[in-house]
């Protein structure tokens, strides 16, 4: 691989424009690191540094960087047409994406309504859940339960119905009314070092009854959730959770939203969480894989029922007065297509089962590292919890992570949590690579 960027191209004047996200800028900039290039597992820095990719880019490259394939797609649909209107015009390509998308989906999934992010997804599931009450004429359902910890995005409903404080407090007068939240399920003095699904936390479910109860079932739409909690440090659902969640809602007329941004598209070793998991919820948000990541593009999938509720009224009306100017933009509807069909010839969507085994055997040979309070996994899946230095939340895993990319690993860091979720084509030898690397960073702390 040759570079491709050259470093002075780069000095500390070049990076100041540009206002980075999630991102400690003026650290940042005065210690800069680049990625320049990417193929298969690898990422390039600008000199020519090779860094294997221990998290898809950010939860999203699961076939791997670099697909032909899918840079073939893209660059035919630019030359073929660049753009169609969404609104009262169609293209091939977006029924084609809807449909392969149906195809691996949970059964009853069967709908599908394109965003450009997980945010809008977020956001557009929020709306579609409140709408659906209101067109069955259950006008009153209007609250939405989310849980603490949860990540749903940035916008106002995602920072509503998420529960990171840091990311809310800012904005806490401008919150949307009628939202309360479940409890999380991060129970380290039950839980440490569990291997797939915790055994203790089932209970917390309940507390959806005790919120239903105080504010009666009447007035409650929705209750959104993470199958998987991925943002906040990786927390796996007890055992028999989400199953308790799923009647809890069935009992009370509410409908369940699954945020699968981080979930879907193979993660957990089935194609979806809920398929792993054994639960349907009514509505799904999507993002990150849906394109493998090389073009934005979100989407949220509805059962039937939910889409049949807005099918009412004069076939001329429109029916739900929300969407985007690049909802299924033709060349994010490209990108997805080839990617599912590169997930489906090389059975990426269920390869994580095939080695969740290993990664878990991987993972936990790092307990007993110093600091090392915690090491959780699921599918291609690890969350590892460090104790924090008193006064000082993040500064040591943020230190484990500055050294792993000095070491040439991209791993993630939140809090004092560290996460990995590799492309779904990841091979032993570079799991090994990756806790390899994680430990000898560990050990020389
Ligand atoms: N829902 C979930 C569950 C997510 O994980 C979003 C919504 C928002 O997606 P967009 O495309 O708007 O960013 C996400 C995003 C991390 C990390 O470190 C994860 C995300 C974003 C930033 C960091 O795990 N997921």
């Amino acid at each position: 691989m040759t570079p491709t960027a050259a470093p002075e191209a780069l000095d500390r004047a070049a990076l100041e424009a540009h206002w980075m996200p999630f991102t400690a800028n003026r650290q940042f900039k005065a210690k800069p690191r680049i990625l320049a290039k990417a193929s298969g597992m690898h990422y390039w820095t600008p000199e020519g540094r090779q860094i294997l990719d221990g998290v898809a880019g950010l939860w999203c490259v699961n076939a791997g960087h670099g697909r032909r394939e899918i840079v073939e797609a893209v660059a035919t649909q630019l030359e073929t047409m660049d753009f169609a209107p969404p609104f009262q015009m169609g293209h091939p390509p977006a029924f084609q994406l809807a449909n392969a998308v149906v195809k691996i989906a949970p059964a009853g999934l069967d709908h599908v309504f394109f965003t450009n992010s997980g945010s809008e997804s977020v956001e557009s599931a929020l709306k579609i859940a409140l709408a659906y009450h209101r067109v069955r004429g259950d006008a009153a359902r209007t609250k939405l339960i989310g849980r603490e910890r949860a990540y749903h995005g940035v916008n106002f409903g995602g920072i509503s119905v998420g529960g990171i404080s840091p990311n809310r407090k800012m904005w806490s007068a401008s919150l949307i009314p009628g939202v309360d939240h479940l409890p999380h399920t991060h129970n380290l003095a039950a839980n440490a070092f569990s291997r797939g699904e915790p055994a203790n936390g089932v209970n917390l479910a309940d507390e959806l009854e005790r919120i239903v109860a105080l504010h009666d079932a009447s007035t409650i739409a929705a209750v959104i959730v993470e199958p998987i909690a991925g943002s906040t440090g990786v927390l796996i659902p007890p055992v028999g959770y989400l199953k308790r969640l799923r009647e809890i809602c069935d009992r009370h007329g509410i409908l369940l939203i699954f945020d699968e941004v981080i979930t879907g598209f193979g993660r957990t070793g089935s194609p979806f969480a809920a398929q792993e998991f054994g639960v349907t919820p009514d509505i799904m948000t999507l993002a990150k894989g849906l394109t493998n990541g090389c073009v934005p593009m979100g989407a949220v999938l509805v059962k039937k029922a939910v889409y049949e509720a807005f099918m009412q009224g004069p076939e001329n009306a429109i029916e739900f007065l929300h969407g985007y100017t690049y909802s299924a933009h033709p060349t994010a509807c490209a990108a997805g297509i080839a990617t599912m069909a590169i997930y489906e010839r090389e059975g990426l969507l269920t390869r994580a089962k095939s080695l969740a085994r290993y990664w878990e055997d991987a993972a936990h040979s790092l307990r007993g590292l110093p600091n090392v309070i915690d090491i959780r996994n699921y599918g291609l899946i690890l969350g590892l919890e460090l104790e924090s230095i008193p006064g000082k939340v993040g500064a040591r895993a943020f230190d484990v992570y500055v050294k792993c990319f000095e070491r040439g690993l991209l791993i993630r860091q939140t809090g004092d949590i560290l996460a990995l979720s590799p492309p779904l084509i990841v091979e032993r030898s570079h799991i090994d690579q990756m806790f390899g690397t994680l430990a000898q960073v560990l050990k020389g702390l």
